[in-house]
């Protein structure tokens, strides 16, 4: 199969188990890729432009630079096992690869196929997909997933993994198929046991200027306690609706300094939850102290009278103050402050939901303060504004890159990024470092 495209993407698909499988595995792997979200939901995989690129209409897809187009969650997996064999996931000599193949096709067969048959005949939004649903097929597979997960339950008991003492593909068929048990109305396991708690979305991963073409910073977190935005730059609400995420899924909004590349399109969402999208759900913005009225000031600016405004849905200013741990709907936020001029106090950000850390240095010249925000960070986003020298301000790949030993992070990551610096990727990735997309979405 080949299509006329020229640069390697992957054509994702949101929520949907067979492309999680497939984003889980390159987030293990350390690799970045540019995707194209299918909206299922809007049965984008039916149009005559997907279906050029995959005649099977289903997701995901991997069409290669020279066109070649892959599809198969396991087989675009496997490709990219081949291309970078550490770590290994599909197991190493013979009898480790039978048995993760062996466990991976349990899980398929076992559970994630009987899942997906489940959610497939039994949903309502999934009438358009299912033709014909069949009611008494969801119903057929409802006993099997539960006996299933009762073996699995014991052989669990003695070993961490699911083929042995390593995390394989295996592990992310079955961490997939349990995650997806939610929609399919099965009673599930608690999330927080299933170490499945926080996934990123990149929406902005863009310096003040656009640079790379990238919208300024916004990253959107999933947990299992809410949605949560991280920064909400001036291009951010263009961005969200490009990547089709809905604004009305946010439930807070916490910023790490009051820079208009990362707090300048706040006076846009409100008054597009206020007129258009008629948001009913409260917000909250959680800020550095300041963020009060620089927010009013912000709507007056753009808006004069805006702050005098009957608003149909509550939102709430939460000024955190730096160093103290602070609960930000069920997730503990501590900010540290930084070294980056903005009129109030410049924060790192650390988020946990209990089990999941995430890490992101804000805007900053380097300060030794960074060690103890990425300590421990399953992902540590870190700014890296320009390639050579120093600046102030900001941190260039030169002041980091000898630094990268000591930060104690399971993942680094790259962001705000000028053209000069952005024309090194290459050098970041051979330093084991993943630089941001907009769009990747990373299960952290
Ligand atoms: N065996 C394929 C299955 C692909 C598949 O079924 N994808 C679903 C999403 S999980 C899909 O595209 N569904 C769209 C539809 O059924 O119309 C794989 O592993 O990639």
């Amino acid at each position: 199969m080949r299509s006329t495209g020229t640069e390697m993407k992957l054509y994702d698909g949101g929520r949907a188990p067979n492309p999680r499988r497939t984003r889980i595995f390159l987030a293990e792997k350390g690799i970045t890729l540019p995707m194209e979200q299918v909206d299922l939901g809007a049965l984008a995989q039916m149009s005559a432009d997907y279906a050029a690129i995959n005649p099977l209409k289903r997701v995901p897809a991997l069409v290669l630079d020279d066109g070649t187009v892959l599809t198969e969650s396991i087989a675009i997996c496997r490709y990219f096992e081949a291309l970078k064999p550490d770590p290994p996931l599909f197991g190493r000599g013979a009898l480790e690869l039978a048995r993760v193949e062996m466990w991976n096709r349990r899980l398929e067969l076992h559970l994630l196929f009987p899942v997906s048959h489940v959610f497939r005949n039994s949903h309502p939004a999934m009438k358009e997909m299912e033709v014909p649903q069949v009611p008494a097929w969801a119903e057929a597979n409802k006993p099997r997933i539960g006996e299933f997960i009762a073996f699995l339950d014991g052989e669990l008991k003695d070993r961490p993994f699911v083929a042995g003492d390593a995390f394989t593909v295996a592990d992310i068929t079955g961490l997939v198929a349990v995650d997806f048990m939610k929609p399919a109305k099965l009673a599930v396991p608690d999330a927080e046991c299933l170490g499945l708690t926080m996934r990123l979305t990149i929406v902005g991963c863009g310096d003040a200027f656009g640079s790379g073409g990238r919208f300024n910073t916004c990253f959107f977190l999933e947990t299992a306690k809410g949605t949560l935005l991280v920064d909400f730059g001036a291009s951010s609400l263009v961005a969200l609706k490009a990547h089709r995420l809905d604004p009305d899924r946010i439930d807070a909004i916490v910023l790490s300094h009051l820079h208009g590349d990362h707090f300048g399109a706040l006076p846009f969402l409100l008054l597009d939850a206020q007129f258009l999208a008629r948001r009913e759900r409260p917000l909250l913005i959680a800020g550095p102290p300041g963020t009060r009225a620089r927010i009013d000031q912000l709507l007056e600016v753009f808006f004069p009278k805006s702050t005098t405004n009957k608003w149909r849905f509550s939102w709430d200013v939460m000024e955190i103050e730096v160093g103290r741990p602070t609960d930000v709907l069920g997730h503990s936020v501590i900010t540290t402050e930084v070294l980056h001029y903005s009129g109030a106090p410049s924060t790192a950000i650390v988020l946990s939901d209990g089990v999941k850390r995430f890490a992101y240095s804000g805007d900053t010249q380097w300060v030794d303060a960074l060690l103890s925000v990425a300590d421990g960070a399953d992902l540590f986003i870190v700014e890296c504004f320009a390639y050579s020298g120093e600046l102030p301000g900001h941190i260039t790949w030169d002041v980091l890159k000898p630094r990268l030993p000591s930060l104690r992070a399971r993942r680094i990551m790259l962001t705000h990024m000028n053209p000069v610096m952005l024309a090194h990727l290459d050098e970041v990735r051979a330093a084991g470092v993943l630089p941001a997309e907009d769009g990747a979405v990373i299960e952290i």
